[in-house]
This record gives structure tokens, C-alpha cells and sequence, in this order.
């Protein structure tokens, strides 16, 4: 056993994204390019000396490698001890409730979500504070100023922990403790729902198939939903965790869970669907012939939360992320709840829900959670709906149709141009960022403008402020545009191109989303050049 302190130099483009730094595996597999980042991030720090972390990740291809490297620095590092998960496994959320549990001085995540993995593909590191929460931008823009002077980095010579089973061990001073990764989290989720009358609603013959898409959450999902409330064994599909996801894209939307989506728009269909990313903290959730949007589901799950055990004191808050639609808004004002609309990732959540202002989180892009943890939560989510369920009797679309007859239907999509030239990207956006000013007042498709800016946010915590995430246009009557530069992508730049049109009903509720958004759609086309600037005549993906 050997301590080395090894020279390097600062390598460019350490920048963490939305949710962490993510780059080509490749890249993370390059000399000192995992190492220079974990040490940036114990120097932001302060350091780690005499420290407790938890270290794990959704599996995929290279996190071996990774957590041991990350173990032997946190030892060189001085800290007291790491808590990983077997197999250096730990969804996401599962993650943010050991921090919270053994009140750590942080974690660190191996993944890149909904990114695929494998070789050829893409890798991702994630650090989390003591409450359990992604970084906030003090930190990560901490971490990435230490990238750009850091000149050496510790690492102990030693052989590797074993991670294959729960069990204490040591590297040098520092303890190894390897946990059972879903132990503490089932036993979280049993304290939040009625677990008795899920399980009822499984004897009864209740149908549901849960995709893991090969990823983090199969353990869990297979755990909580099999084992702990009866669904029948096969119940979860694609369970076991692959480096390479099996190939899948761990993405749980239509587009890349088609598999699900076939099944669940069969007329035998189950009677409830559901699908999570590759670190377990997204969903999205399907009844019999029925999507529900994540806007959609996060105003549902807000209305009838108090349903659950863990949420009958009812809710202090809920926030969601801009370009969420404003379905969960109708709900608050409705039920008297202080709303907050932030930018967009969890971990502008934080604050909101460490000063108890909010309950309920969500955003978009198939996440939702609660504060019950710091991060978004899947299988959290999947679980209030069960519940729901369980309470209310009633099918998935019938508890669609009659949230829309109460609230009116906020219609919404998201068209994702991939992987586009950046600096094609950075005119589209530009050019219309210099036109907003201009714009209020103009009729675009027979829509009039009402406002047009560039979102900033001022934290009402701590008064921290976030400037430029996302160029939003909005109509009389609701209807909007949002327009933003993906900050998760590894190749070239990706548009995301929001989509929201409000119908109060009672007519024309059940629309097909393409077709209500169709004006709001042209309107995009006309105000941005989208498609003819980019010369793509479609989104890559929509949802
Ligand atoms: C995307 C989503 C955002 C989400 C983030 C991390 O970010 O839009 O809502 O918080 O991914 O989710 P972006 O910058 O690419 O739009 V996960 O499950 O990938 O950690
Ligand atoms: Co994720």
C-alpha cells in the first residue's frame, strides 16, 4: 500500500451540466480524467479529510472501474469512511436517502441517466451535498474553477474492495462499508404508502408491467413491487441491470420505451404501465391505452397525494421546473398551495424543500418526487400512483378525464432537435434572444404575444441567481413556447422546443396533443426558423 501523489494538469471542458459532468466514456476513461474531476471535487470542498460519503451508480459499463478508483482517492484523501453500494450499484434516488440516512458529508454518483451506456456511449459523475440534493451552482461552479489550476491528485496504490457482498472492510485508514443498495430505500417507501391496500389492489387481480430498461431501478422495482406487494413474478421486465443497458436507451418516454408503449395500447392490456431511466429517478406512467404526460402526472399526483399515508397532513408547496407545464400551477391555486416555477434540474429543488416550502417537485422530463429524498424519485412516484389507485378504484384514464374536467387541460409536448452543429444551435437561439423585446404585442397564428423574456431566477432561499435558462414566449390565454439548450448531451448541442396550449374544457379535452399544439407548433417554426436553420424537418424524439 502505497500513498502517491500524482502530477497532472488541468484538462478543458470539466463542466458540470444539468445534472453532473458527462461526457464519452472514452473521455472519462482517458489519463487523469476521472481523477482530475473527484479531486476537484474534494478540494471544492474542503476536502475530504475525516469525511463519510456514498458512492454508487446506475451500473453502466466503466462505474466499476470508477468506485474503485474513487475509493482508493477518497482514501488518499484522508476520509473516514465510504458507503457504497453492492456492486457499486445505487439508484439516484436510494443514493440521496443514504446521505440523508447516515448524514454523510455527501455522495458521489456514477451515472449519466437517461444517456446510453457502454463503451462507445456515455458516463457520468455527480456529486451531492449533505442533504442529499445534486450540488447547487456554487458548488459544481466551485468544483469546475478547481478543474482549470489543479496540479496533482491523490490516489492510494492498493489492491481493490470487494463490493460483491454487505460487509466492512478497510483501504489503509478509511472503511469501506458496502450496503444491500435497496434495503433502506423499501423500507423509506413502506413508511410513505399504504402498502395493505397496494397489495389488495395486486390480489385483486390488478395487472401492471413495470419496464426497468435494463438499468438501476430492476432490483428495486422487483423488490418493492414483487416481493414486498404481490405482483406477480414477471411483472417487471428487463430487470437485471446491463453495462450496456442490453442495448437499450434508458430513457423511459415513448419514443425510447416503445416496447411498453405497444404493450400498454393493446386492448388485454395491463392495467397500469410504467417505465424508469437508467438511475431510477425518472418515470412515466401509462394506464390501458392511456399516456399520461409528466406535467399531466405531476398535477394528478399533487391533487391526490393526501391519499397516501405519507402525505395526509396534506402539502406545504409544490414547485416545478419552467418549461413543466402549468396543469400542477391549476392544482395549487385550486387546493391554496404556494406555487414555485424554477429552472430546470433537481437541484434547484433543494432550497424550496430544505426550508420546507414545498412538498411536491417536478419536472417535465418524466421526473417527480417528493421531499421524502433530495433527488427525483421513479419508482417514488410509480408507487403514489399505485396508491391513488388503490384509494380511488378508478382506471388510470378515468382519473385523467376527470382531472381534466376539474382543471381544464394544459397540452404540451416537447420536440428534442438532436445533436445538432453548435454554432447552427447558438444562432437559432441567439437571433431570437435578440428579439424578444420586440416580440409582445405581435400576432403570430392569430396568437397574440402577451410576453417574451429570457428566465432568470432568483433562489427566494438564498437569494442565489440562475440567468439564461431558456427563452420563453407566451400567448393570450396561456399558450406558450419555451426554447432551451440541453445541458445533458455529449454530442454537438441539442434544442429542446416546449409546447403548451390551455383548453378549460368541458370541449375539446381529448384531443390528440400533436394536433391541439398544431398553431402553437407553426407559431415555433415562424418565430425560430427551427427546422428550415437546422435543416431537420422533424424532432429526433417527441414527447
Ligand atoms: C434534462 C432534463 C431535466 C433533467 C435533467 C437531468 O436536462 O430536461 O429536466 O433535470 O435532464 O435528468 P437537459 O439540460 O438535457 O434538458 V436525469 O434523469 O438525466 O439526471
Ligand atoms: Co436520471
Amino acid at each position: 500500500m502505497h500513498l502517491n501523489q500524482v502530477a497532472t494538469q488541468p484538462i478543458e471542458g470539466q463542466k458540470p451540466g444539468t445534472s453532473g459532468l458527462r461526457k464519452k466514456t472514452k473521455v472519462f476513461m482517458g489519463p487523469h480524467y476521472l481523477e482530475n474531476f473527484v479531486q476537484a471535487i474534494f478540494d471544492a470542498i474542503g476536502g475530504a479529510t475525516g469525511k463519510t460519503f456514498v458512492l454508487g451508480g446506475d451500473g453502466r459499463y466503466f462505474s466499476h472501474e470508477a468506485a474503485q478508483v474513487i475509493l482508493r482517492m477518497a482514501a488518499a484523501n484522508g476520509a473516514a469512511k465510504v458507503i457504497v453500494g453492492q456492486g457499486a450499484l445505487l439508484s439516484t434516488p436510494a443514493a440521496s436517502n443514504l446521505i440523508r440516512l447516515f448524514r454523510t458529508d455527501g455522495g458521489i454518483i456514477l451515472s449519466a441517466s437517461h444517456n446510453p451506456g457502454g463503451h462507445d456511449e456515455d458516463f457520468g459523475v455527480k456529486f451531492n451535498t449533505p442533504n442529499g440534493g445534486p450540488a447547487p451552482e456554487a458548488v459544481t461552479e466551485a468544483i469546475f474553477a478547481r478543474t482549470k489550476t489543479i496540479q496533482q491528485y491523490g490516489i492510494l496504490e492498493t489492491v481493490d474492495a470487494d463490493l460483491s457482498g454487505p460487509g466492512v472492510q478497510r483501504m489503509g485508514d478509511m472503511v469501506v462499508e458496502v450496503v444491500d443498495p435497496v434495503a433502506d430505500y423499501a423500507a423509506l417507501m413502506e413508511t410513505l404508502f399504504d402498502f395493505g391496500a397496494i397489495r389488495e389492489l395486486f390480489a385483486s387481480g390488478f395487472r401492471m408491467r413495470f419496464d426497468a430498461m435494463n438499468a438501476v431501478t430492476g432490483p428495486y422495482a422487483t423488490e418493492v413491487l414483487e416481493n414486498r406487494l404481490g405482483a406477480p413474478k414477471g411483472t417487471v421486465v428487463h430487470g437485471a441491470p446491463l453495462p450496456d443497458f442490453g442495448g437499450m436507451h434508458p430513457d423511459p418516454n415513448p419514443t425510447w420505451a416503445h416496447e411498453l408503449i405497444a404493450e400498454m395500447m393493446q386492448a388485454d392490456a395491463p392495467d397500469f404501465g410504467a417505465a424508469s431511466d437508467g438511475d431510477g429517478d425518472r418515470n412515466m406512467v401509462l394506464g390501458r391505452g392511456v399516456y399520461v404526460s409528466p406535467s399531466d402526472s405531476l398535477a394528478v399526483l399533487a391533487a391526490n397525494a393526501h391519499l397516501a399515508p405519507g402525505y395526509a397532513g396534506g402539502l406545504k408547496g409544490v414547485a416545478r421546473s419552467m418549461p413543466t407545464s402549468a396543469a400542477v400551477d391549476r392544482v395549487a391555486d385550486a387546493m391554496g398551495l404556494p406555487k414555485y416555477e424554477t429552472p430546470t434540474g433537481w437541484k434547484f429543488f433543494g432550497n424550496l424543500m430544505d426550508a420546507d416550502r414545498v412538498t411536491l417537485c417536478g419536472e417535465e422530463s418524466f421526473g417527480n418526487g417528493s421531499d421524502h429524498v433530495r433527488e427525483k424519485d421513479g419508482l417514488w412516484a410509480v408507487l403514489l400512483w399505485l396508491n391513488i389507485l388503490a384509494v380511488r378504484k378508478q382506471s388510470v384514464g378515468e382519473i385523467m378525464a376527470d382531472h381534466w374536467n376539474r382543471y381544464g387541460r394544459n397540452y404540451y409536448s416537447r420536440h428534442d432537435y438532436e445533436a445538432l452543429d453548435a454554432s447552427t444551435a447558438n444562432v437559432i437561439m441567439g437571433d431570437l434572444r435578440a428579439r424578444l423585446d420586440t416580440l409582445p404585442g405581435s400576432t403570430v397564428e392569430g396568437m397574440r404575444i402577451s410576453s417574451a423574456d429570457d428566465f432568470a431566477y432568483t433562489d427566494p432561499v438564498d437569494g442565489s441567481q440562475a440567468t439564461g435558462q431558456g427563452l420563453r414566449i407566451v400567448f393570450d390565454g396561456g399558450s406558450r413556447i419555451v426554447l432551451r439548450i440541453s445541458g445533458t448531451g455529449t454530442e454537438g448541442a441539442t434544442i429542446r422546443l416546449y409546447l403548451e396550449r390551455y383548453v378549460a374544457g368541458p370541449e375539446g379535452l381529448g384531443e390528440e396533443p400533436q394536433k391541439a399544439l398544431a398553431p402553437v407548433i407553426r407559431a415555433a417554426e415562424t418565430l425560430t426558423g427551427l427546422r428550415e436553420r437546422s435543416g431537420r424537418s422533424e424532432p429526433d424524439v417527441v414527447t
